[in-house]
């Protein structure tokens, strides 16, 4: 047999239920494997969850509940949530499964008797929330949190097994390098090369305890081993390693995962686990940006998770499209699949914003696609069936060309949302054909041969676009299908004739035709309540889903270049060089600072600020900052706020102050 085009998400921690972010990972990987199913590739899709880490335990605690019942619980969640979804995946796997801690264990076995695993003394930082590891010069001693997250830490001294991760640093870059689609973007990839530059350190791999978590061979209720070592073999596990049979499934085509578990764990420590087992490495590795969210607390964005500001659930979401739009359950799931395809950003962050959503449903589906049915399948010159056209049409052929080769190049990378775009320009196109041709007019001059080329060469075109949105959205592409009166629009392996021009047979009949998206009115959205907290576990903060943007808003990735403003919007904006003289935190608040600020001779002001994550307040005192000088007063956690700073974000969500070149008065206007 030969092998299968292997899919991975990461496997979800179980702290918390899925959400908009989780599903949008496990959505690339679905979109994937039908993608490859249509090529022939025989692709096989995994998705689980991380059940031993130490943060599921006290998640457990929390709740009240043993772990065993509360990681069965909440795995049965995402169960539920991808079947919603329709993802088919072909395992869930989950680390607490007894074959899963046999390759463990003998991973750890395998690379003691090597001599890449070997016992020493731990000392330095831990983090529970991000179940890594930090050293000294990675923590805030003052505030013991992790400057690369922002979480606490603590300090930890033990005598543990280490994984000799320092060798492997050249070998790595060696196949990076050789390798130029290995880490995907090239950002990314640009990331971790630097990443490794700075050299690779040995790392910490089992913990002392005993308990909960996979134990260490011969020190069984002494050490458990680390989460992390556990989990990234969960992807080799699945293949029967080192059974026999594993290379038909192993290495794995692609992993597919959000930036923050990239570099250090599956762009570094993977692949050294890997050439220290003597085993291939992924073909591709792949990391999303994040979606972010409104912090009610600071008004700034920042990234949803599960213990921060939280994104929604999908089944909300989806509610929510079918309240407002009238359409059905499955056009709604649809619809979101194609949001979170479409709209998740890759080289950098995307607000997760309702109103995008809406404006996607609105403009592509309803709009682009809806107008290419209505005016093919449901117009009166419509005959019925298949018509039997003169000629095929040059320059919808072409574009349907255009389409595939974009579409098939963006998909060498992963990127779902350049696929995606390929599909609709050529719906455009389509528009646009229709409306040049005119066959209402050909029809009602009684040019019957006419009629027919048109409708001909739209259905097929149309046919041809079905086929590349189906692995995005399988239902309206199934039921678009239907319409066109074709049962299997891409049969399994029938890639290069379902996107070849010209496969529509004159003579079929057409199904009936039925209108696929109700547009939404975007003004019942502007009011519409924030999807509500997940009840497992316990949140202390309601999601919060943006609907700024307005209806027409650019999609908040990498877009929002269309957002253009005339220069005398610009000038409405007064800036301004302040010194500031004073900060302090505000109590009960904890990203933001107070500031006292001079803005000009003579002239202070007090401004509140969400920077207390990357600024202390004795890091402010006689800075200079750059102001918006003429904003409206607001109060922030009920203090006054009289102005706004300027500030950057780095890779981390986290501020970076705009500071002038050269000390100047304070006042001085910028421009
Ligand atoms: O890290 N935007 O699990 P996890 C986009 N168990 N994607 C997001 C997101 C956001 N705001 N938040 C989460 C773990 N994700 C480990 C993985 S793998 C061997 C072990 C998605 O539950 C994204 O895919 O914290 C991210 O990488 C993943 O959820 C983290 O899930």
């Amino acid at each position: 047999m030969s092998k299968r085009y292997y899919i991975t998400t990461p496997i979800y921690y179980v702290n918390g239920v899925p959400h908009c972010g989780t599903a949008t990972t496990t959505l690339l990987a679905d979109a994937t494997k039908r993608y490859r199913a249509l090529r022939g590739d025989n692709p096989y899709f995994l998705t689980g969850t991380d059940e031993n880490a130490r943060k599921v335990t006290e998640a457990a605690e929390k709740a009240g509940v043993e772990p065993r019942t509360f990681v069965d619980q909440v795995s049965q969640k995402f169960v539920e949530t991808w079947k919603f979804l329709k993802c088919d995946y072909d395992v869930f796997f989950r680390t607490t499964e007894e074959r899963h801690t046999r390759v463990v264990q003998e991973v750890f076995r395998r690379l003691k008797a090597s001599g890449d695993v070997y016992l020493g003394t731990y000392e330095g930082w831990y983090s529970v929330a991000d179940e890594t590891f930090f050293r000294d010069t990675d923590v805030d001693a003052a505030t013991q949190t992790a400057k690369e997250t922002g979480a606490k830490v603590e300090r930890v001294q033990e005598e543990t097994y280490f994984f000799r991760l320092s060798a492997y640093g050249d070998r790595l870059k060696r196949h990076i390098e050789a390798s130029p689609d290995f880490l995907i973007p090239e950002t990314r990839r640009n990331e971790v090369l630097g990443f490794i530059d700075q050299g690779l350190r040995d790392i910490a791999i089992t913990q002392n305890r005993s308990g909960w978590g996979i134990p260490v061979p011969g020190e069984e209720g002494r050490k458990v081993i680390y989460v992390w070592f556990d989990a990234l073999i969960n992807y080799l596990s699945e293949s029967g390693w080192p059974g026999e049979g594993w290379d038909r499934l192993w290495p794995a085509d692609v992993h597919l995962m959000g930036k923050e578990i990239y570099t250090r764990f599956h762009a570094t420590l993977w692949p050294a686990m890997l050439m220290a087992l003597d085993l291939p490495l992924p073909r591709h590795v792949v990391g999303h940006g994040w979606w972010l969210v409104r912090d009610p607390e600071t008004n700034s964005l920042v990234k949803g998770s599960k213990s921060g500001v939280p994104l929604p659930l999908p089944e909300e979401v989806v509610a929510l499209l079918q309240e407002k739009s009238g359409a059905s359950e499955y056009i709604c799931i649809d619809a979101f699949r194609y949001y979170c395809l479409r709209d998740i950003a890759f080289q950098s962050d995307a607000e997760f914003s309702l109103n995008v959503l809406v404006s996607r449903f609105n403009a592509d589906l309803a709009n682009t696609l809806g107008n290419v049915l209505n005016r093919v399948l449901r117009a009166k010159y419509h005959p019925g069936h298949v018509p039997a056209p003169r000629s095929h049409d040059e320059g919808l052929k072409a574009s349907a060309e255009r389409a595939v080769a974009a579409y098939e190049a963006a998909l060498e990378r992963f990127d779902w949302g350049a696929a995606l775009t390929a599909a609709f320009a050529h719906l455009d196109e389509v528009n646009r054909y229709l409306a040049d041709r005119a066959p209402w007019t050909l029809a009602k001059n009684g040019d019957d041969a006419g009629v027919a080329d048109v409708v001909y060469n739209a259905l097929e075109a149309t046919r041809l676009a079905a086929v590349l949105l189906a692995p995005a959205m399988p239902f309206v592409a199934t039921e678009i299908g239907r319409q066109l009166g074709v049962a299997d629009l891409c049969p399994e392996g029938g890639w290069a004739d379902a996107t070849r021009y010209g496969g529509l047979v004159p003579g079929t009949p057409t199904g009936e035709a039925a209108p696929l998206f109700p547009r939404i009115d975007p003004k019942t959205i502007q009011a519409a309540p924030a999807p509500s907290a997940p009840a497992v576990p316990k949140k202390e903060k309601q999601p919060n889903v943006s609907t700024n943007g307005g209806e027409t808003a650019a999609p908040a990735a990498e877009a929002s270049i269309n957002d253009q403003i005339t220069i005398d919007d610009f000038a409405k904006v007064q800036f301004r060089v302040a010194d500031i003289l004073a900060a302090e935190k505000i109590e009960g608040a904890k990203k933001l600072l107070k500031l006292q600020i001079r803005v000009g001779e003579g002239e202070e002001r007090q401004i509140v600020s969400g920077i207390a994550d990357a600024y202390t307040p004795e890091d402010l005192v006689g800075r200079q900052i750059v102001v918006v000088y003429n904003l409206k007063p607001a109060k922030l956690r009920g203090v006054e706020s009289q102005g706004m700073l300027l500030a950057a974000t780095d890779a981390e969500g986290r501020a970076i102050l705009l500071q002038p070149d050269k000390p100047v008065t304070a006042g001085s206007q910028v421009r």
